[in-house]
C-alpha cells in the first residue's frame, strides 16, 4: 500500500468517514492525474462529516470523497495538455467552472451555476492518493513552494478575493472579526496589501495570539463586552479612528453588528463568515445614513496566482497556521482534532 493503491476518505455517512481503496482515476482529455501529497481540512468538510449537508442545497446523498484544499505531483498527462509535466509540483483550484455561461465569460467564474467544486455534492473531493483534475486550475509551483503550502493556497485565495472585495490598499486601517483559519489568513493578506492598523477579535486569546503573528497590529478579546464597548475600544486602538474597512469572518450576529458599527461612514463591510443562520439581523440605519457598503463573498476566482505570489515572495508565511500533520491513514484522528476545536490548520499528507 502506498504508491500503487488509491486510498481515499470517504465520507459514508453521519460521522462516519471510511479510509477505502478506490479506483485509480485515469485522466480525461485536458487533465491530469496527480499523485496527492497535502490536503488542509476545512470547517465544510467537516460540517459534511457531522451532518451530511450545508443548509438545503448542499446534500450528500451518497458516499462522498472529502477534501478540497490540496496539492499533489503530476503523474499523468491528459490528451491536449501542455501546460504542465509529468513530476510538476501544483496547488489545484478545486473549483472548474462551465466556461461558457455569462459569469465564466465575465470572470467571475466562482458565481458559475454549473462550477463543479471538489467535496461539494455530486462532486468528489480530492481527500485520497490520486486525483484527476483540469490541468488549467492546476498550478505549477516552483521549487521555493512547499506541497503543503500549494494546499494551503485555497484559504489564502479566499482571503485574496475578500480583500480585493473590501478593495484593501496601503495605508488602511481594518478591523478582522474572527481570529480562525478564514480569519487569520485575511489578516495576513490585509497586511501583505499594505494595511497599516489591524485588529482582529475573537472570544479566544490562544487565537488571537496567533492573529498577532499574522499581521494583526492589535488584538482584542470581544467575550463579554457590549457592542459600544467593543466598538470603542476598537476606535481607540485605531488612534481614534473608525476602520476604514471590516472582513466579517466569524458569521456570529454581534460580530457583524460590531463590524458594521466599527467602520467609518463611506466603510466597507465583507461578510465571509457565515453563520448556522441564513437571516440575521443588520442595523440598516446605521448602515444606510453612513452609507456602509456591506458585500458578500463566494469562495474566489483569479485569485491562485495572487496567493501563490503571496506565497512565493515571502509576504505571506502561510505555513505558520499549520499546528497538525496527519498521514492519511490517521484522517479520522485528523477530523476527530479539528472538530475538537484544537490546533488552527490541520493538514493530512497523503
Ligand atoms: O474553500 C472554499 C470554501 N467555501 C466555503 C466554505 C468552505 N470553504 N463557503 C461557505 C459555504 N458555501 S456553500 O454555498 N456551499 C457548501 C457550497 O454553503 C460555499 C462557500
Ligand atoms: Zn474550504
Amino acid at each position: 500500500m502506498g504508491s500503487s493503491d488509491n486510498l481515499s476518505a470517504v465520507l459514508k455517512c453521519a460521522k462516519t468517514i471510511a479510509l477505502e481503496d478506490t479506483p485509480v482515476p485515469q485522466p480525461l482529455p485536458g487533465q491530469v492525474q496527480m499523485r496527492m501529497h497535502s490536503v488542509g481540512i476545512c470547517g465544510s468538510d467537516v460540517h459534511y462529516w457531522q451532518h451530511m449537508r450545508i443548509g438545503d442545497t448542499y446534500v450528500v446523498p451518497e458516499p462522498m470523497i472529502l477534501g478540497h484544499e490540496s496539492s499533489g505531483t503530476v503523474t499523468k498527462l491528459g490528451e491536449g495538455v501542455t501546460n504542465l509535466s509529468v513530476g510538476d509540483k501544483v496547488a489545484i483550484e478545486p473549483g472548474v467552472p462551465c466556461a461558457h455561461c455569462s459569469f465564466c465569460k465575465a470572470g467571475t467564474y466562482n458565481l458559475c451555476p454549473d462550477v463543479a467544486f471538489l467535496a461539494t455534492p455530486p462532486i468528489h473531493g480530492s481527500l485520497r492518493r490520486f486525483h484527476c483534475h483540469a490541468a488549467s486550475f492546476c498550478y505549477k509551483l516552483p521549487d521555493s513552494v512547499s506541497l503543503e503550502e500549494g494546499a494551503l493556497l485555497e484559504p489564502l485565495a479566499v482571503a485574496v478575493h475578500a480583500c480585493r472585495r473590501a478593495h484593501i490598499t496601503a495605508g488602511d486601517r481594518v478591523l478582522v472579526c474572527g481570529a480562525g483559519p478564514i480569519g487569520l489568513v485575511n489578516a495576513m493578506v490585509a497586511s501583505a496589501s499594505g494595511a497599516t492598523d489591524i485588529v482582529c477579535t475573537d472570544i479566544d486569546d490562544k487565537r488571537l495570539e496567533m492573529a498577532k503573528q499574522c499581521g494583526a497590529t492589535h488584538v482584542i478579546n470581544v467575550r463579554g463586552l457590549t457592542n459600544e464597548g467593543a466598538v470603542e475600544q476598537i476606535r481607540i486602538m485605531l488612534g481614534g479612528h473608525k476602520a476604514d474597512k471590516a472582513i466579517e469572518c466569524s458569521g456570529a450576529q454581534p460580530s457583524v453588528k460590531l463590524a458594521i458599527h466599527s467602520v467609518k461612514a463611506s466603510g466597507t463591510v465583507v461578510l465571509v463568515g457565515m453563520g448556522p443562520y441564513d437571516e440575521i439581523k443588520i442595523p440598516v440605519m446605521t448602515m444606510s445614513t453612513r452609507e456602509i457598503d456591506i458585500r458578500g463573498i463566494f469562495r474566489y476566482a483569479n485569485c491562485y496566482p495572487a496567493a501563490l505570489e503571496l506565497v512565493k515572495s515571502g509576504k505571506v508565511d502561510i505555513k505558520k497556521l499549520v499546528t497538525h500533520r496527519f498521514p492519511i491513514e490517521k484522517t479520522v484522528e485528523a477530523f476527530e482534532t479539528t472538530l475538537r476545536g484544537e490546533g488552527i490548520k490541520i493538514v493530512i499528507n497523503c
